[in-house]
């Protein structure tokens, strides 16, 4: 890392720490003198300053494959691409480059993984199971912090992976998901926090060090995903043209990736890999 570079870095963190510290000051002060409306403005201010986004990440020049690399495509389901229940914003732009990605990991002998939200109908994360509507806050153990249209319903056209992503390299599939009352949006670990999925038994089992994570949703089950993986010990690694978010509640996003640059997740462009 250069030192321009790592200056940057710190910049980056120390802003975010400002941020935080100045929303914290003005929800304080608006709470000792019962100003909601100065306590909106201020959090809409530092929003608009501050938010974290993609183009402030510091990206890797270029990566080189190793063995001990997986590749981990998450999601790339019917249900998260447009016309789907739960569409993410620009899906459909990543199938064909995760493609290509896949095919470099394939003509390598690298190992690939894909990932399948596989809920039971009435899953507790549904707007539907609490006659709410979707996108709804809500906050229970192993749910949240908003609840979901009906989406990726075991069995369900919606639930497989859109016809365009090629899944004839995966060497395993990992399903998440299907306890009817705990969501799972890490591909290793439920949000129970202590129900494993398999997932790093697997990985760990076949001598991998470092994971590529792509897929949907960039700022939930890629997030999580990413931040298990760091505490499970892999060295992680996003292509980050390859992976969207859905962005609810507003903010959502611009935590994750504060969260992920503090958890030493890597970030590359998907043709810097090779
Ligand atoms: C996901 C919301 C609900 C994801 C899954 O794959 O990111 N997001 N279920
Ligand atoms: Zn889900």
């Amino acid at each position: 890392m250069t030192e321009k570079k790592r200056l940057n870095k710190k910049a980056l963190s120390r802003r975010s720490f400002i941020k935080r510290a100045a929303v914290g000051v003005a929800v304080s002060v608006a709470a000792t003198y019962g100003v909601t409306a100065m306590m909106q403005k201020s959090n809409t201010d530092s929003t608009n300053v501050d938010m974290l986004t993609i183009s402030d990440l510091e990206l890797v020049s270029k990566i080189e494959l190793r063995k001990e690399d997986s590749l981990i495509i998450v999601d790339m389901q019917n249900d998260f691409l447009p016309s789907g229940a739960l569409p993410v914003n620009g899906g459909d732009e990543i199938i064909s480059p995760i493609n290509s990605l896949a095919e470099k990991f394939h003509n390598k002998g690298n190992t690939i993984v894909m990932t399948q939200d596989w809920h039971p109908p009435g899953h507790h994360s549904f707007a539907s199971s609490h006659n709410k509507e979707p996108f709804e806050p809500f906050e229970s153990e192993g749910i949240g912090p908003v609840l979901w249209p009906d989406h990726c319903v075991q069995g369900s056209k919606g639930a497989e992976f859109h016809p365009d992503i090629e899944a004839k390299f995966a060497h395993a599939i990992i399903r998440k998901g299907y306890h009817p009352d705990v969501d799972s949006y890490s591909t290793f670990i439920e949000n129970d926090k202590k129900t494993y999925t398999g997932l790093s038994g697997l990985l760990n089992a076949l001598g991998i060090k470092r994971i590529f994570l792509c897929g949907l949703a960039l700022d939930y089950c890629v997030y999580y995903s990413a931040i298990d993986g760091r505490n499970l010990g892999f060295d992680v690694v996003i292509p980050i043209d390859l992976s969207k978010a859905i962005d609810s509640p507003p903010g959502h996003l611009s935590n994750a990736l504060q969260k992920m640059m503090d958890e030493g997740v890597q970030f590359v462009k998907s043709d810097n890999i090779a």
